[in-house]
């Protein structure tokens, strides 16, 4: 079977299932370096990027993807010529497959490491990407840059090439900065509140943690020439399946490694802060905007946090997929009282948007049949997605004078899954987590109240406030002892 490249994919005859934007962005030089070379990255700001390229012709922001921790995308790619199909499916459209030629290079960050520092100080790359996932950022528990961390500690001390993504990216401007190579905005493309704002202060704190004379050199030029603007970034992208591979095959009759599974919708909204030139986005979709904050709440919360509720709870009870889980009418309930009662009252409207439409909508995309997005994806890293998604989120309800039972009942979940490892059925429920170990001291405990209480003190998930409230632990342990139990406990309760 050929493979999916260049040379195959001129053959190829567009149609109403195939698109081909790609042969327009063969020509592209690089503009864009993106650390983070996942699917979502390939299903969402690569379509974006290479649509502003169509819309305006400007054939100087093609990418430079990077894989971060094993070089597998990039073999992937680098055999197809960075080309790769974007399956679309849904249940009210029909599957169509589009293939994408934006990404011009690919290297993997662990072997080709001059080559990546060589990008980063091109002068005519302006933009620099990211989505390295949460752990990625590599935080300590007070979210500041893990000092402690072996992999942070190598990368400050230098004497071997960067490998977290931090340290490549404060030693790539760095080099940028000796060669004088221009200013640069480094765009976070990851599900994190203020990721830009976070971003510029793990640099700050990279900086600080130099040599002083070097620190505050770099310090100073980071200053002047880069800015940090923060986005919000959504598409459902769940991880690509043999079945997937095959449809997709289907359509071109080419084989192709790289392929990426999508649902119809996307959006990107952008903190208007650029320190050189960008792709005009806007001409894509994407909005610009002042303040970014609103739409990041309302996605991290009303999404995010929704999604990850609907994996725990789904997980234990032995659904597959989010669209399994959603065709519980207990667990659909769950999901939309989250939203719609926990979750929207403290939210500020962003611009132009109605919350409760937003949240309707959000759901009917859960229901999308033809996503398989398994729930033990979803659950991966809890520790890392928590705070954002679920804690913040029950401090704003609770500090708006409301009681937020639905989110409890979500972090509840989490607990139980933790603790639990297992569904319904006995199946086992992976716990892939960062702080895998440490969470590791409630599994098998059968006390919901030593559960609750353990888990609580993980500061970095669950801060200080919040663990003192006495309520709210009363009612996760209710609540744990439930689940664990095989019993969703009730919604509705007495406030
Ligand atoms: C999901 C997200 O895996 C997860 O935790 O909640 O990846 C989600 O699918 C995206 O943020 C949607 O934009």
């Amino acid at each position: 079977m050929t493979r999916l490249n260049l040379a195959s994919a001129r053959t190829l005859q567009a149609s109403t299932e195939l698109t081909i934007p790609a042969l327009h962005s063969f020509d592209s030089s690089i503009g864009i370096v993106h650390l983070g070379l996942g699917a979502f990255h390939r299903a969402h700001q690569a379509t974006y990027t290479e649509d502003a390229a169509l819309a305006t012709g400007d054939t100087t922001w093609g990418i430079c993807g990077v894989t971060g921790r094993t070089a597998s995308v990039r073999d992937q790619l680098a055999t197809q010529d960075g080309l790769y199909g974007i399956l679309q499916k849904s249940p009210t459209a029909p599957t169509s497959l589009r293939i994408t030629g934006i990404i011009r290079e690919v290297l993997d960050g662990q072997t080709q490491q001059q080559e990546l520092l060589n990008r980063l100080t091109d002068p005519q790359v302006r933009v620099i990407t990211l989505t390295v996932t949460e752990k990625g950022y590599r935080r300590g528990p007070d979210n500041r840059l893990n000092l402690a961390d072996p992999l942070v500690r190598a990368d400050i001390d230098g004497t071997a090439a960067p490998a977290s993504a931090i340290g490549r990216l404060a030693r790539g401007l760095q080099r940028r900065a000796h060669q004088d190579a221009g200013p640069v905005t480094v765009l976070c493309c990851d599900n994190l509140p203020n990721n830009g704002t976070v971003v510029a202060g793990l640099m700050d704190d990279f900086c600080q943690a130099l040599p002083t004379a070097e620190g505050d050199a770099l310090a100073q030029w980071i200053t002047k020439n880069v800015t940090f603007p923060s986005s919000m970034v959504d598409r459902i992208v769940p991880a690509t399946t043999d079945a997937d591979r095959r449809d997709a095959r289907g359509l071109t009759g080419l084989t192709d490694e790289g392929l990426v599974i999508a649902e119809p919708f996307r959006q990107w909204v952008i903190e208007d802060h650029f320190a050189a030139d960008r792709p005009a986005w806007e001409l894509a979709g994407a909005q610009l905007t002042a303040d970014v904050t609103p739409f990041e709440l309302m996605k991290l919360r009303l999404l995010n946090g929704s999604h990850s509720t609907l994996a725990y709870l789904g997980a234990l009870q032995g659904y597959r997929t989010i669209a399994e889980a959603m065709t519980d009418p207990v667990l659909r309930g769950i999901a939309t009282a989250l939203i719609r009662t926990d979750m929207i009252p403290p939210l500020e409207q962003p611009d132009g948007v109605n919350l409760v439409d937003y949240g309707d909508e959000v759901l009917a995309r859960y229901e999308n049949p033809d996503l398989r997005h398994t729930t033990v994806q979803i659950a991966m890293d809890g520790s890392q997605k928590l705070p954002q998604r679920l804690v913040s989120p029950t401090l704003a309800a609770i500090h708006a004078g409301h009681r937020p039972h639905v989110i409890t009942l979500g972090t509840a979940a989490w607990m139980t899954f933790v603790a639990l490892g297992r569904d319904t059925h006995g199946h086992e429920l992976p716990l892939d987590d960062p702080l895998a170990k440490r969470l590791g001291q409630v599994r098998g405990l059968s006390d919901p109240r030593k559960i609750v209480e353990n888990l609580v003190t993980i500061e970095s998930i669950f801060g200080s406030e919040l663990p003192e409230i006495d309520w709210w632990r009363t009612e996760l342990i209710d609540d744990v002892r439930d689940l664990l139990a095989g019993r969703i406990p009730a919604t509705t309760k007495a406030n």
